[in-house]
């Protein structure tokens, strides 16, 4: 097991106290991480010192909030390796990301009868989104179907599927099952036969080194809440020669170049899609997360939650009547289970009275569970900051918890 743990645990704040006279275990990393003070510092240093509004004033405060809201831009744009800082445009997250190209792309290039192919394991964030464009202009909905628990893609009728697809659009890592999806191979595929990709990145930004380049998508969304960052900010990579052809998402100041009292001319991408003041703090914070990752490393991260979920699988298939969704290999850092006869809000109410944070539900991923034909699954999610002696505490938890159930 990597030593990054011992290295870096005190550098977040929230993981040091106890949750009803327990240690906090927080286990709910799919859901939104932790902080490193550098990330909290950032945030508290921009508004002590730098705050003020964006690309507007000739002062100073104004001109270095510029400089943080424009640098997090280069360093995102560095972080997924996209070909140019333009390339990324912010929003408030994975959700407004997706939206935002939905109701821009996706409304001015999609008609009655085109198809948008996602997959069975997609988050609601990379459905709805579509279901409500579908309504809007007739385009039709498509899916990759997932095998079984074990929840990975059934590409044996790819090419079938892809026929006359417009859009791909799917997840890197399920939040539900933690399949770690062949994102280049299908975007090339799908490239091949000239649909646009998008690749929800919510689970694998921060988890693993993203590349859009070697991706080889369109789009690429991400949260920075998700890697250590804030919540509400997050970015939208898109190609710029996309861009070109996107009208506007929002009106308002920021996103136009000329007003009229009954016509507008609107500014360079990426600002034509960021309209309002943006999230300058958000910002800061992001960039200090990223930062604060590269500095751990990817590769390093993404062995060591991998380490934790497969250790964690192993340890819970010791218990009788459990049922383990998601593959063996290929996956990122969580679990996801139910038990015969337990109900999955009691399992995680008793863990928590014992300092344990797991989620329950459907994940916003309800179709998925239909699919699998349970309402809900408790789902264990890790990250860098998680140990192995944690993992044998929930493990010993959960045996508690069951037997008090059962
Ligand atoms: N999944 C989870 O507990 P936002 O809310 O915009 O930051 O992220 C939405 C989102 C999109 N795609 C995937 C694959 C996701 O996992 C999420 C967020 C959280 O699983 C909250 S439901």
């Amino acid at each position: 097991m990597s030593a990054i743990p011992e290295r870096i645990r005190d550098d977040f704040p929230a993981l040091a106290q106890e949750i009803n006279g327990h240690p906090l275990v927080y286990f709910d990393n799919a859901a939104t991480t932790q902080k490193p003070r550098a990330v909290l510092d950032a945030i508290q240093k921009y508004y002590e010192h730098d705050n003020a509004n964006v690309h507007r004033g000739i002062h100073e405060l104004s001109n270095r909030a510029t400089a943080t809201y424009e640098g997090a831009r280069d360093r995102v744009a560095q972080f997924i390796n996209a070909p140019a800082r333009e390339d990324i445009i912010f929003t408030r997250g994975t959700t407004e990301a997706i939206n935002l190209v939905a109701a821009t792309w996706g409304a001015a290039n999609l008609g009655a009868g085109d198809v948008i192919l996602l997959t069975e394991l997609e988050h609601h964030s990379n459905l709805v989104p579509w279901q409500l464009l579908v309504e809007r202009t007739g385009a039709q909905l498509r899916f990759i179907p997932v095998t079984g628990d074990e929840g990975t893609l059934d590409l044996s009728v790819i090419d079938n599927l892809l026929a006359g697809v417009k859009l791909l659009s799917l997840t890197h890592i399920s939040n539900a099952l933690g399949t770690l999806n062949p994102v280049a191979e299908l975007c090339a595929q799908a490239q091949a036969i000239g649909a646009v990709t998008l690749v929800d990145a919510a689970q694998s930004a921060g988890h693993l080194p993203l590349d859009v380049q070697a991706i080889g998508c369109d789009f690429l969304a991400f949260s920075g809440h998700k890697l250590c960052g804030p919540t509400g900010i997050g970015a939208l990579f898109a190609r710029r020669e996309l861009q070109e052809t996107m009208p506007p998402y929002q009106g308002g100041g920021e996103m136009i170049s000329k007003v009229e009292f009954h016509k507008s001319e609107f500014n360079v991408p990426p600002h034509k899609f960021e309209a309002g003041t943006p999230n300058v703090a958000g910002a800061a914070g992001l960039h200090a997360a990223l930062d604060y990752l590269d500095a751990i490393g990817l590769d390093s991260i993404h062995a060591h939650d991998t380490e934790l979920a497969q250790y964690a699988q192993e340890q819970l298939s010791g218990f009788e009547g459990i049922r383990i969704f998601g593959p063996a290999a290929e996956r990122g850092g969580l679990v996801s289970f139910i038990f015969e006869n337990v109900h999955a809000l009691d399992l995680a109410t008793l863990a928590d009275q014992q300092g344990v944070a797991i989620r329950i539900g459907h994940h916003c991923t309800q179709p998925l569970h239909e699919k699998l034909g349970v309402p809900a699954t408790a789902r264990a999610s890790f990250y860098f900051y998680n140990t192995r002696s944690e993992v044998d505490r929930f493990i010993e938890v959960l045996q508690k918890v069951i037997k008090l159930l059962k």
